[in-house]
């Protein structure tokens, strides 16, 4: 986001960050002081508990990443799935 804050969802050894849509989207939620925002990844539909902190997969509980916001500039494994060395 412009004041360089980004969302991320947690991997087996560090962050992913969200994609830049999503990541907005999220953001806008966040900062209309929503409790959750809906997001699709690869045509599944997940929930971001905004104040719980986890992502998870709609009608699949068990499918669960904790998520959290952050500065932009922390290491992180990549951006939705594709990694950055
Ligand atoms: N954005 C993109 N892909 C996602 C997201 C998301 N918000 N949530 C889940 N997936 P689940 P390591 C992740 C993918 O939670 O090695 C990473 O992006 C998820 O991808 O059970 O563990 C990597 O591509 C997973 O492939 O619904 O750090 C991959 O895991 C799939 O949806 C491996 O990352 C099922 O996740």
């Amino acid at each position: 986001t412009e004041d360089g804050y980004q969302w991320y969802y947690e991997g087996r050894n560090g962050w992913w960050q969200y994609d830049d849509r999503t990541s907005q989207d999220i953001e806008e939620a966040y900062k209309k002081g929503e409790k959750s925002c809906t997001i699709l990844v690869a045509g599944y539909v997940y929930i971001v508990d905004l104040e719980a902190l986890l992502q998870q997969r709609q009608n699949e509980p068990t499918r669960c990443r904790r998520v959290k916001r952050d500065l932009a500039t922390i290491p992180k494994k990549g951006v939705a799935g594709l990694r950055i060395e």
